[in-house]
């Protein structure tokens, strides 16, 4: 399922720069973007809460929703997946982890050094002047103990700008590495989307996990159908086997 040939160009590499989505975390229990969502929020679509319109229009939902997500993430655990990017990093010399997950998994799983490319879903930030805020946890709307401007949590909505740090991390790396993954992403959303064409254009091995091909799959130069919670430790068992 996995090829030699991947094996080698991974370990290789100089630098590997890999990307994550919701798929990553599903094996955790967390729902990813674009399934469909259960119980309470199943007559609500995540693409029209997760605006600053929406939140201006009736912070109380989109509160209610950030809070229901957060206890969720707090009731799980990190996924074999999540624990075999740690150990990927620990065998290559230089290794970039960009997640476009909220969910704080991969820290909590070890991995020392994410680039969180849309937020922190447990973080507050001020809605006036976007800066960061250290949030109390209430069932009321929580207010900029600065400014007095509602608080919002600390994630990257649609039509928003990705954290400068962020970006700029993430497309260096991007252009850096001479592997790149994408995983467990649908590849829709951008600028995140983007990244896997400034790798290509760096040349690049391009690399897809996911249990059904995306869009883009056809492009790269590997497109392994399977979940990363799956895929990943394999990947990592064979690159040792190979070394030994
Ligand atoms: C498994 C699995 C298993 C299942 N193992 N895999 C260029 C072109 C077109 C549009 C734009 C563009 N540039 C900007 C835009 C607009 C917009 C955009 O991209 N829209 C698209 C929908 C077309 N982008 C933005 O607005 C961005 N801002 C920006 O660019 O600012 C400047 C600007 C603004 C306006 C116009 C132009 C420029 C900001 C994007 C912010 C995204 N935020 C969200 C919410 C975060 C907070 C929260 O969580 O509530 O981020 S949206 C949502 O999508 C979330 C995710 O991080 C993101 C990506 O989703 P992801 O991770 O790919 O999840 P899914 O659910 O889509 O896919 C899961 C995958 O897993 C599937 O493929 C499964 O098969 C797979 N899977 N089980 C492995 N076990």
């Amino acid at each position: 399922m996995i090829p030699d040939e991947l094996i080698e160009a991974v370990g290789n590499a100089r630098h590997v720069t890999v990307l994550t989505g919701a798929g990553v975390s599903a094996e955790s229990g967390v729902p990813t973007f674009r399934e469909a969502q259960s119980g309470l929020w199943a007559r609500y679509d995540p693409m029209e809460l997760a605006t600053p319109e929406a939140f201006a229009a009736n912070p109380r939902l989109v509160w209610d929703w950030y809070r229901f997500r957060r206890e969720l993430v707090l009731g799980v655990e990190p996924n074999p997946g999540h624990r075999a990017l740690v150990e990927l990093e620990s065998l290559l010399p230089e290794f970039t982890l960009v997640t476009q997950n909220v969910d704080g998994l991969h820290a909590r799983a070890g991995s020392r050094d994410v680039v969180e490319f849309h937020g922190n879903l447990f973080t507050d930030r001020c809605f006036a002047e976007d800066k960061v805020v250290a949030g109390q946890e209430s069932t009321q709307l929580p207010f900029c103990p600065d400014c007095g401007a509602p608080l919002r949590p600390g994630v990257v909505w649609f039509g928003e700008s990705i954290p400068e740090a962020a970006r700029d991390r993430a497309f260096a790396a991007a252009r850096d590495c001479d592997v790149f993954f994408s995983i467990g992403t649908s590849s829709l959303v951008y600028p995140a989307a983007g990244l896997v064409e400034v790798a290509r254009d760096a040349e690049a091995t391009l690399v897809e996990i996911n249990p059904e091909p995306t869009e883009i799959a056809q492009t790269l130069h590997y497109a392994l159908a399977g979940a990363s919670g799956e895929v990943l430790p394999a990947l990592v068992k064979r690159l040792k086997d190979h070394r030994s």
